[in-house]
Parts: structure tokens; C-alpha cells; sequence
């Protein structure tokens, strides 16, 4: 089938499941937010729900209805695991509808969200079917919980064609007391929280082992995390604030607290809070058959940087495998994830989850206050938390000291015979020249599918996000050769200074060099003119396809709904370039072309969803280019080189932009609004 089923098609906001008795469960009516539960005479379009067997929801019950649900529990993984086997064990699409009824009255509703959607990104017969993003199913997860009641009070008083939009504010979680608070509209940004999350479910760590071992995936965890440090550095940087601090003890107070201000709809709980220097304690609670101590982790840290220093990992057998060049990444990603890949978890355990939920239980170690985890502990909430940078940071690290091992880019394996960049700038109309501009912009967003409204309609909330104004890359490229040459564009972002106003040497600007763009072009003889759009970029996916079908029954609404399942993997095009500052940021804009014989794969990607393919790679294919990731400032630079000018080859060139930050606000339909006042 080619037409969704879970969620409503077009403009048709009312299908109803009709589920026959047998499948119910009538103790539980919660909203789990897939299915439409409607009055008959509301429907649209009925889907007749046939009959079948109640499976063995022993282990996916282990989690009661009324719970949190984390993977990084080992537990709720287990549950999770299960549950995606059973769904994806069903032999039609007929059978899946069936399950997914009866398990939806019977699991908790966020791990059957979870399953349910993991089970259509990998089935065959689902893959063109549509995830609900996470943000129509459970808005809780991403909007200041004051706007529920509210939302629930313009419903019950206005119809659903006369309501206001409910503004969020840019400032809800705290206020310009706390420094961290300067990039809350990073951090809190719905857009790069629905990324993380469709990261996670398109590269889980756990679940059937077919659909775990996607190709280069430990690689790919590294380097979508790591690119994630550099633009919340970027970010830093432009708000005048130090790049984070790795979290390396994790016995000290943590100076960075977190006030989530969420409202969990569905587990009943609002979501736990850290105050500043909180400190992390060994976690044992029954509840969730969790023990884990902090010197577990400073054992497996302590091994991982052995294993580094040898140049091999201990195997079960006793054997050591070597951490190669090529694969050595690979490895240590999933070693260190950890993911079911992982060849020796009794040894090198589960350090990264298990920082997640050392950091998301520091409240109630033990239990003892029946809280559940904090935000940090659930991947569509984890990078609202400043902690998650300094718990990536330290991650990254360890990534970076396998990095430094490995041998540095020679000359030969930088340059490209024959071609030369001569210039790079940056368009932006309106805007002198490599000059970028930002702002802050409006945007509405339907939460009515995941509430329980009557009268039912839509109710908007209205949240501010920063924008930049779209812009165009001119690259002026020289083939000296007598043929076309094949090459890949690589297009990348730093700031030019540190947080002291002073030039950075090569070895640490390059950890903050943010990737823009990737394509391939093919160069005729003599000089080449390559004009790029920044809305191309193989980065990010559009603003609609973020937000999906959100503007639906808005005028100029009505987003199309295709292929939203991998493809809605990327990085939100409106945060392509961070802020800058009102002054106008001194940044670094770097392009290469390499030698398309050593970044080609072949396979035929046609038709294949591969608009975000840096962060996400392409749906079941490898991953679309041979270098390392991260090339070429994923190593240590080579004898001599200091600064990035001694870094250049001829077929690199560096530009000085500014990104200039303009403090307007443009509201939803593109007219200006009154100035925020930061
Ligand atoms: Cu994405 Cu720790 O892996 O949050």
C-alpha cells in the first residue's frame, strides 16, 4: 500500500479505527495519539480492524501504562525489543493493523508509539508509510506544559475556526540569570529535538539485529553527535559563552541545572528538574531493575582509553582486534554507545547510556521518591538539558583521542591533481556580500492529535524560532585538465576566533567546523562557476518537512505528506546557521572539491530518500561517501601545519563571512513583529 494508515491523508483530519471487542481492552483508554479514537459520526473514512490472537505481552507489560518509557533503561529496552519482534513478526499489513490495535489498549503508550514506529521504518510492506512525528503524538514532550491548560480552555470556549494561536514564549524555562540560558532557543528548538529523536529511531541500539546493523552506524553515531558539539560550541560562541566542559568526573557537582518545565499528558508526571550542583550518585531502584554504580563507568572509561592507546579491543575470547584506521571508528561507536553491536559489553559495558541515565536519575537514585528520569534520559527531550552537551562532549572525547591516533591527511590524500578553488562567497539578497543574516521567526504548530479535545478542531501554539535568511554559495573553480573531472563538494563553518578573541590553531578549529553542505559536480575544462542554494543542502530537511503536515487548514498550509518516515532524519534547515551576533561574527567559510574516485560508492540511490545523507545517511543503502567521516578535519593536522591557512591545498578555499544576527522578528505570515529584546 502506498497510502497511510495510522495517520490521517491530505486534508482529512478524521479516520477511524474500528476495532472489533475482542481486541479491546476497556480498562484502559488512554490516548496514545496514532490511532483517532472518534465518535461514528465524526469518521471520514472507516478501516474495518479484523480479529486476532492476543500475543504474550508479558515482557513489553514490565512497563506499566502510567510510566515513563526510556531505551536507555535496560529494561524498557527489553520491552521495546519485544514489542518491535511482534510487530514486525506480523505476516500482512492486515495483521500489523490487528496487533497494533490490541497492543496499543494493552502497553504504555509511549513504548508502543516507539515500536510501533521503529516496526514501520523497517518493515518492507510499511516503508512508505508515514511515522507520526513525535511532536503531533506527544506535544508534551516538546512545548512549555503551561500551554495545555490553556489550549484546553480556548477548545472548550471557541470553535475550531475562531481560535488563537497560544504563543510560547522564547523564555519559559528560565531566565537571563542563568548564562546557560543564552542558547535555550537552541537547545529547547522543537526542530533539532525531532531530529534527535528520528535519529534514534532510525539508528536505534537495540531491537531485532537486522534492523540495528545499518552500515557504518557506529561511525555515524559519532559524527552526528559530534557535529551536534560543534554547533552548540558555534552556538556558544556566538552568545559570547565558553565552548562546553567535557563532563570527565563524574563525582563532582554539576554546575548546570535544568527546569524543563514539561507536563507529561500521557505518564501523569510532570518531568523532574536538577538543580544546580546536583551531584551524580550509583543508581539502584527496584522499580526498574536498574543498578548501575559511577564506578562502573569510570572502569569502562578508564578501558576504553587502554583500548585506544593499544590500537585494539579486548574480545570474549581473549583475543584484541585491532581499531583500524578504517573501521576502528565504527567499532568504538557502537563499543561505546553501547548498541547490541558492541563485541564485548562484560568489558567495555554501556558507558554512554548509562551517563544518560546516571544524569537522568541523580534526583532519586534509589528510587525512594518514586520519580521517574529527568529530560536528559529520553532522546526527544534529551537536548533541551545543558548537561547532554557536556555528557556528548565527554563521548566525543574519547572519539577524538581515537582520532589523534590515526594516521594524518598527507598532501596526497587532501588535494586533487588539476583542480584549484579559486574563490568562495556567499549571497545573501539584501546583504553586502558573505554576509549571513538571522532572526527570529514565528511559527504555528497543531497540537490537537496529541490531546483529547471536545469539541475536537485544531489549537495552535505559536513558538518562536531562529531563521536565517536563504542564501546562495558562488564557487569559482579552475579544471586544469583536458577532460570533465567528477568531484565532491564539501562546504563546512567555523568561527574564526575562541572565546578570547584570538585565532585558533588548526588542531582546535577544526573540531568546531560545522558541515553545511555535500555534492557531488562535474567540472568541465578551464573555469567552472558552481552556484549552490542553501536550501539544497544535503544537511537538513525543509522547514514543512520538520513540521510536517503541522500548518495543515493554515492558509498556504498543507504540506506534502510523502516520505516522511528516514526522510524526516535531518537537520532542521532553520537551524542551518547558528546565531552570530548583532555585531556580525567573524566566521571561517571553507570549501573543498576531492577526488570523486575516493569518496565514491556505487549503488544506485535513485529514488531512495537521501536528502539529509550527511547526518542520516541514505535508507537502506551505504552510506553515500568512502572517506572517514567528518573528512577532512577528522584527524590531527600534518607536520607544519598550524593554522588552517597551512592546511590548504589547491582545491580548497577559505572565505571570511560575518553572520550577522538582526534581532526581527517575522511572524507567521512574513510580516515584522515587535523586537525581542535580546
Ligand atoms: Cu543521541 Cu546520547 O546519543 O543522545
Amino acid at each position: 500500500p502506498t497510502e497511510p494508515i495510522f495517520m490521517p491523508k491530505g486534508d482529512n483530519n478524521n479516520v477511524a479505527f474500528d476495532v472489533p471487542p475482542a481486541l479491546l481492552d476497556n480498562r484502559v483508554n488512554a490516548d496514545s495519539g496514532l490511532v483517532n479514537r472518534l465518535g461514528a459520526g465524526e469518521a471520514d473514512e472507516h478501516v474495518q480492524v479484523r480479529t486476532i490472537a492476543l500475543p504474550d505481552l508479558t515482557v513489553p507489560q514490565l512497563l506499566s501504562r502510567e510510566q515513563n518509557f526510556s531505551l536507555f533503561i535496560p529494561l524498557h529496552r527489553q520491552a521495546a525489543g519485544r514489542l518491535i519482534e511482534i510487530l514486525m513478526g506480523m505476516r500482512n499489513i492486515d495483521d500489523l493493523v490487528s496487533m497494533s490495535a490490541a497492543c496499543r489498549e494493552r502497553v504504555n503508550p509511549y513504548l508502543f508509539n516507539y515500536a510501533l514506529s521503529v516496526a514501520i521504518l523497517h518493515r518492507p510492506d510499511t516503508r512508505n508509510l508515514q511515522v507520526p512525528p513525535l511532536l503531533e503524538a506527544f506535544p508534551d514532550k516538546f512545548v512549555d506544559g503551561a500551554i495545555f491548560n490553556k489550549a484546553r480552555r480556548e477548545s472548550e470556549i471557541f470553535l475550531s475556526g475562531s481560535r488563537q494561536p497560544l504563543e510560547i514564549p522564547l523564555d519559559y524555562t528560565a531566565s537571563d540569570l542563568d548564562i546557560e540560558h543564552r542558547i535555550a532557543y537552541f537547545r529547547e528548538d522543537p526542530g533539532i529535538n525531532l531530529h534527535h529523536w528520528h535519529w534514534h529511531l532510525v539508528y536505534p541500539f537495540t531491537g531485532p539485529r537486522n534492523i540495528v546493523d545499518k552500515d557504518r552506524r557506529g561511525e555515524i553515531f559519532y559524527y552526528m553527535h559530534q557535529q551536534i558539539i560543534a554547533r552548540y560550541n558555534f552556538e556558544r560562541l556566538s552568545n559570547k559563552l565558553a565552548r562546553v566542559k567535557r563532563l570527565l568526573n563524574w563525582r563532582e557537582p554539576i554546575p548546570e541545572g535544568y527546569f524543563p518545565k514539561l507536563d507529561s499528558l500521557v505518564a501523569s508526571r510532570v518531568w523532574p528538574s536538577r538543580h544546580s550542583n546536583a551531584v551524580m550518585r550509583d543508581v539502584n531502584r527496584e522499580l526498574d531493575q536498574l543498578q548501575v554504580d559511577i564506578a562502573d563507568c569510570e572502569r569502562w572509561r578508564d578501558r576504553f582509553y587502554d583500548a585506544i592507546h593499544q590500537g585494539s579491543v579486548l574480545m570474549p575470547n581473549g583475543n584484541r582486534e585491532l581499531l583500524t584506521e578504517e573501521k576502528g571508528i565504527d567499532v568504538l561507536g557502537n563499543l561505546l554507545e553501547a548498541s547490541i553491536l558492541s563485541p564485548n559489553m562484560n568489558v567495555y559495558g554501556d558507558l554512554h547510556n548509562m551517563g544518560h541515565v546516571l544524569l537522568g536519575l541523580c534526583h532519586d537514585p534509589d528510587g525512594r521518591n518514586l520519580e521517574t528520569f529527568s529530560t536528559i534520559a529520553d532522546p526527544a527531550t534529551s537536548m533541551r538539558d545543558p548537561v547532554f552537551f557536556r555528557l556528548h562532549a565527554f563521548v566525543d572525547d574519547i572519539f577524538q583521542e581515537h582520532k589523534s591516533t590515526l594516521p594524518r591527511y598527507d598532501v596526497n590524500r587532501l588535494g586533487y591533481n588539476g583542480i584549484t578553488v579559486r574563490s568562495v562567497d556567499i549571497e545573501t539578497p539584501g546583504a553586502p556580500k558573505n554576509e549571513l543574516r538571522t532572526f527570529w521567526k514565528k511559527d504555528d504548530v497543531d497540537l490537537s492529535r496529541g490531546m483529547d479535545f471536545t469539541p475536537r478542531g485544531n489549537v495552535f501554539a505559536r513558538f518562536t524560532h531562529l531563521q536565517h535568511t536563504d542564501f546562495v554559495y558562488k564557487i569559482q573553480v579552475e579544471n586544469s585538465t583536458n577532460g570533465p573531472k567528477v568531484g565532491t563538494v564539501r562546504i563546512f563553518l567555523a568561527p574564526k576566533f575562541d572565546e578570547r578573541g584570538v585565532n585558533m590553531l588548526f588542531r582546535d578549529q577544526r573540531l568546531l567546523f560545522i558541515e553545511l553542505d555535500k555534492f557531488t559536480v562535474t567540472l568541465k575544462p578551464k573555469s567552472n562557476m558552481i552556484e549552490r542554494r542553501s536550501t539544497d543542502s544535503s544537511l537538513t530537511i525543509p522547514f514543512e518537512r520538520t513540521f510536517r503536515n503541522l500548518q495543515l487548514n493554515r492558509p498556504g498550509g498543507g504540506a506534502a505528506l510523502d516520505e516522511f518516515n528516514f526522510c524526516g532524519c535531518g537537520w532542521p534547515q532553520h537551524m542551518l546557521i547558528p546565531k552570530g551576533s548583532p555585531e556580525g561574527m567573524p566566521c571561517e567559510l571553507f570549501v573543498m572539491i576531492s577526488n570523486f574516485d575516493g569518496d565514491k560508492i556505487n549503488q544506485n540511490t535513485e529514488g531512495a530518500c537521501a536528502d539529509a545523507a550527511i547526518f542520516c545517511g541514505i535508507r537502506d543503502k551505504l552510506y553515500p561517501d568512502k572517506r572517514s567521516m567528518g573528512y577532512p578535519f577528522d584527524r590531527m593536522p600534518r607536520d607544519g601545519v598550524n593554522t588552517l591557512q597551512d592546511f590548504l591545498t589547491p582545491n580548497m578555499s577559505v572565505r571570511d563571512v560575518t553572520i550577522k544576527f538582526t534581532n526581527r522578528t517575522v511572524g507567521v505570515q512574513g510580516g515584522e513583529e515587535p523586537n525581542r529584546l535580546t
